[in-house]
Protein backbone atom coordinates (compact mmCIF):
# COMPACT_ATOMS: atom_id res chain seq x y z
CA UNK A 1 0.00 0.00 0.00
CA UNK A 2 0.93 3.39 -0.37
CA UNK A 3 0.09 6.68 1.62
CA UNK A 4 0.79 10.22 0.74
CA UNK A 5 0.77 11.72 3.74
CA UNK A 6 0.84 16.25 3.35
CA UNK A 7 3.82 17.39 6.38
CA UNK A 8 3.85 20.21 8.31
CA UNK A 9 6.84 21.86 9.88
CA UNK A 10 10.10 20.64 8.09
CA UNK A 11 12.37 23.22 6.74
CA UNK A 12 15.46 21.93 5.63
CA UNK A 13 16.97 18.12 5.10
CA UNK A 14 17.55 17.51 8.76
CA UNK A 15 13.93 17.83 9.10
CA UNK A 16 13.27 15.74 5.99
CA UNK A 17 15.79 12.64 7.59
CA UNK A 18 13.72 13.26 10.90
CA UNK A 19 10.40 12.08 9.30
CA UNK A 20 12.25 9.67 6.94
CA UNK A 21 13.37 7.62 10.11
CA UNK A 22 10.67 8.40 12.10
CA UNK A 23 8.22 6.35 9.73
CA UNK A 24 10.82 4.11 8.50
CA UNK A 25 11.07 2.88 12.44
CA UNK A 26 7.45 1.78 12.29
CA UNK A 27 6.85 -1.95 11.53
CA UNK A 28 5.48 -2.02 8.47
CA UNK A 29 6.66 0.22 6.91
CA UNK A 30 8.99 -0.46 3.83
CA UNK A 31 10.04 2.90 2.73
CA UNK A 32 9.28 6.21 3.20
CA UNK A 33 10.60 9.06 0.39
CA UNK A 34 10.18 12.76 2.16
CA UNK A 35 9.89 15.93 0.13
CA UNK A 36 10.95 19.16 1.79
CA UNK A 37 9.93 20.69 -1.74
CA UNK A 38 6.33 18.97 -1.10
CA UNK A 39 6.16 18.77 2.03
CA UNK A 40 4.86 15.20 1.73
CA UNK A 41 6.21 11.82 2.39
CA UNK A 42 4.94 8.98 0.15
CA UNK A 43 5.13 6.12 2.60
CA UNK A 44 5.48 2.24 1.39
CA UNK A 45 4.11 -0.10 4.03
CA UNK A 46 1.73 -3.30 4.62
CA UNK A 47 -2.03 -2.97 5.22
CA UNK A 48 -1.96 -3.52 8.49
CA UNK A 49 -0.22 0.07 8.91
CA UNK A 50 -2.79 2.90 9.57
CA UNK A 51 -2.73 6.07 9.51
CA UNK A 52 -2.93 6.91 13.33
CA UNK A 53 0.51 5.30 13.28
CA UNK A 54 1.98 7.06 10.62
CA UNK A 55 0.91 10.44 12.52
CA UNK A 56 2.02 9.73 15.93
CA UNK A 57 5.43 8.91 14.74
CA UNK A 58 5.62 12.03 12.58
CA UNK A 59 3.89 14.12 15.42
CA UNK A 60 6.63 12.52 17.96
CA UNK A 61 9.42 13.19 15.37
CA UNK A 62 7.95 16.90 16.13
CA UNK A 63 6.09 17.41 13.10
CA UNK A 64 2.44 17.62 12.07
CA UNK A 65 0.45 15.47 9.41
CA UNK A 66 -1.90 17.80 8.35
CA UNK A 67 -5.13 16.79 5.77
CU1 LIG B 1 15.24 20.97 9.68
Amino acid sequence: MKTTLKIEGMSCEHCVQHVKEALEGIGGVKSAKVSLKKNSADVKHDENVGLAVMEKAVEEAGYKVIA
